[in-house]
């Protein structure tokens, strides 16, 4: 049996699948939920949200435990690990991890009778790690940026604007504050590497879609920037491990693992990557014409690039994808949570939720929203607060469409600069359980939907990354739209098609909103007389 295994550390949990390769199918799949399976961390959502909204760190030491707590879970429902050919896995994007010199010797002599949080309690140099949702670096940003140069020579070399999130950021705002324990630092890893680091019992690289998300990768040529390592701190580069293609082998697991679960000890690793890399390949997004929506904590909407496309506005970003190309993506921080913020608000439940969406109207009598529960990365804001245009607080109705519909008028709109033309779009993430949503979100791009039989991408995308290196390994070489339809047109989905009578509703409504967006972040006119007017046209006839 070609047996594959597929891990994923998201904001909010850890999920292993073993995929069936040969079969098609996925034989076992377990997650754990990091605030309710690992208490004693305290997290909230994963996470530790400072006081002003802008900080917010994780803990490398919860990964860990969630990583032995998913194996002994593995080797507890007597699942054939000796057969699992090669495992990968996906991390959240940018989140960093500062690990002191004590780090590799100790993964080389793990104990298997005792835990991994155990034993690598003392390896870090800083207790927390600061991930993805962290927007507290608009200094160390611009501070960067006119470094390199400028917004415009900052896209070009790196892929991307900096941004409060990225590693690079990050890492100068800790050399700034803490720059003893910076010092002290031998080795800085993104979420990725790190847990791949733990598997492979030694330090991993950086895999090239990763790099990509911190400012210091120079997205051309795929190597460390040294301009941009300058510009973050002093001595980064022999902080930082070397970047990697993502199909590279890294070698076998580690003999903690062999000994304690019981992997055969020829077991491949493949470095692990980004959550939307990973789901780029999981959702089978391997040629032009489709784009995927994941709606999970956070949301982001990507494409496959065959040809590296950037955004000079500075709203997106391009990343490497794990064929070795490129992706583009946007990203935004009030997905899943600004969902359950209104769902919570007024006590429902997600069937209330739907029933709402499927009573109410597209184009929602007008009601617009500015979903800022928490600071946004597109458009840039920085303090949280909702706007509410045409109706009140307590509006149940109103709030439930209106979100919804604000959060893909403006994933259409900020969008534009990715894809010429979208015939299709791959929906995955948890949010893409709900049809209702997805429905809203096919109107406003007047495109067919598709929701897949499992809504993890990224831990599906891993396995698939996986079984690609190994075949490739022993001479099997398939190509990766041969890989990823082999397995993918195996599996169910449902295809939600868009309503042709909303088309122009919706361009009348993105025009209104995108005027919202500019009254509120560039002081630009207030368009409630459009807002009237949209709401006459459509609803007062
Ligand atoms: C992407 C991003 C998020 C995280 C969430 O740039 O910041 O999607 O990867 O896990």
């Amino acid at each position: 049996m070609d047996y594959f295994l597929g891990l994923d550390c998201s904001t909010q949990g850890l999920t292993g699948i073993i995929v069936d390769f040969k079969g098609r199918k996925t034989t076992f799949s377990y997650s754990i939920n990091f605030d309710r399976d690992l208490p004693h961390y305290k997290t909230h959502y994963g996470v530790y949200l400072g006081q002003d909204g802008k900080v917010v760190h994780s803990n490398p030491l919860m990964w860990i435990e969630a990583l032995d707590l998913l194996f002994n879970r593995l080797a507890k429902n007597n699942l054939p690990l000796d057969e699992i050919k090669a495992i990968s896995g996906s991390g959240q994007q940018h989140g960093t991890v500062y690990l002191n010199k004590s780090f590799e010797p100790i993964l080389k002599n793990l104990n298997i009778d005792k835990s991994l949080a155990s034993q690598l309690a003392n390896v870090f140099t800083r207790e927390t790690s600061p991930v993805w949702m962290d927007s507290s670096t608009s200094s160390e940003c611009n501070e960067i940026r006119q470094k390199l140069g400028g917004m415009e020579a900052t896209i070009k070399l790196t892929g991307s604007n900096t941004f409060e999130r990225f590693s690079g950021p990050q890492i100068r705002k800790f050399f700034k504050q803490n720059y003893e324990d910076y010092s002290n630092t031998a080795t800085i890893h993104l979420v990725s590497s790190f847990l791949s680091s733990i598997l492979l019992g030694k330090n991993s690289p950086i895999d090239h879609c990763e790099g990509a998300g911190m400012n210091l990768m120079n997205i051309r040529t795929k190597q460390w920037d040294f301009k941009a390592l300058d510009a973050t701190a002093p001595n980064l580069l022999e902080k930082l491990p070397p970047l990697v293609s993502s199909y590279e082998i890294l070698g076998t697991i580690s003999p903690y693992f062999v000994k304690k679960y019981n992997f055969a000890s020829d077991t491949l690793l493949i470095p692990w990557s980004g959550d939307n890399p990973n789901s780029l390949i999981g959702l089978g997004l391997t040629t032009k014409g489709k784009a995927a929506i994941s709606l999970g904590t956070s949301d982001t909407y990507f494409v496959y690039l065959k040809q590296l496309n950037i955004d000079l506005k500075g709203e997106g970003h391009v990343f490497g994808a794990p064929t070795g190309d490129y992706m583009g993506l946007i990203c935004y921080k009030n997905g899943s949570l600004a969902r359950e913020r209104i769902k919570n608000e007024f006590e429902l439940t997600w069937e209330d939720f739907s029933k709402i969406l499927n009573e109410t109207p597209p184009g929602n009598h007008g009601k617009f929203m500015l979903p800022y529960f928490y600071p946004e990365i597109v458009p840039l804001v920085l303090k949280p607060k909702v706007y509410r245009f045409g109706f009140s607080e307590d509006d149940r109705e109103g709030n439930v469409r209106a979100v919804i519909e604000a959060q893909f008028l403006s994933m259409k709109l900020h969008s534009e600069w990715i894809q010429e033309e979208l015939k299709e779009i791959y929906a995955t993430g948890g949010g893409s359980n709900n049809l209702e949503i997805l429905q809203i979100a096919a109107n406003i791009f007047n495109a067919k939907v598709r929701q897949f039989e499992s809504s993890n991408s990224a831990a599906l995308g891993a396995a698939l990354r996986s079984s690609k290196s190994y075949y490739d390994s022993i001479g099997k070489i398939i190509e990766w739209s041969e890989l990823v339809s082999h397995y993918l047109n195996k599996q169910t989905s449902i295809v939600v098609e868009p309503k042709e009578e909303y088309v122009k509703l919706y361009e009348d409504m993105l025009k209104v909103y995108k005027k919202y967006e500019s009254f509120i972040l560039e002081n630009g006119e207030d368009p409630e007389d459009l807002r009237k007017q949209f709401k006459q046209k459509y609803f007062e006839i």
